[in-house]
């Protein structure tokens, strides 16, 4: 009955929920990305064992976002969060060039799970404020992104500490959200 009631109101007025996962290899910046989306600030973090989870309420959508831990050993329970999930955001240091090949097979095997079909992806290229960070492109390239196939994607470059290029990716998540999306 609440749910019912919720759902009705949020149709009326506009608000629209969306179920996020933030996916990626371990110290890629996922929770330093959720808090500062959802406090505007930068957080001291320690490596997630398990999860995070906050809403994020932004151009009308109640964004759930579920930051994982992206640690090899506890990478196997990302399926269980799969169910039910609108979107993805992938993050990837982008100045961790050596572990690139690891983020695009992990980002790959993720993208085949049956449960993840309708998910739209948002790539955060994180990372750019420091020396050496590969660009947009560059990553693109090295995550094969042109083989995603019919599935709504975009990338960003983004630096978590900065707080630069988070919301632009918001923007397009939210408006590819309220195209049908996902
Ligand atoms: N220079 C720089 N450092 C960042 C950025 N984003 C995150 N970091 C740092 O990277 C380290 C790891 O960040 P976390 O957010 O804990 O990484 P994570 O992806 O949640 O890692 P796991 O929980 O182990 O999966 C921390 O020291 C952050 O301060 C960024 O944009 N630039
Ligand atoms: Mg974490």
């Amino acid at each position: 009955m609440g749910l019912v009631f919720t759902r009705l109101f949020s149709s009326i007025f506009g608000d629209k929920e969306a179920r996020i996962l933030v996916l990626g290899l371990d110290n890629a910046g996922k929770t330093t990305i959720l808090y500062r989306l959802q406090m505007g600030e930068v957080v001291s973090t320690i490596p997630t064992i398990g999860f995070n989870v906050e809403t994020v309420q932004y151009n009308n959508i109640k964004f759930q976002v579920w930051d994982l831990g992206g640690q090899t050993s506890i990478r196997p329970y990302w399926r269980c969060y799969f169910p039910n999930t609108q979107a993805i955001i992938y993050v990837v240091d982008s100045s961790d060039t050596d572990r690139l090949v690891i983020a695009k097979e992990e980002f790959h095997a993720t993208l085949e799970e049956e449960e993840l079909k309708g998910a739209v992806v948002l790539i955060f290229a994180n990372k750019q404020d420091l020396p050496g960070a590969l660009d947009d492109a560059a990553v693109t390239e090295a995550l094969e992104l042109h083989k995603i196939k019919s599935r709504q994607w975009a990338i960003f470059k983004t630096s978590a500490i900065k707080g630069e290029g988070l919301f632009e990716g918001l923007d397009w998540l939210s408006n590819t959200l309220k195209s049908g999306g996902g």
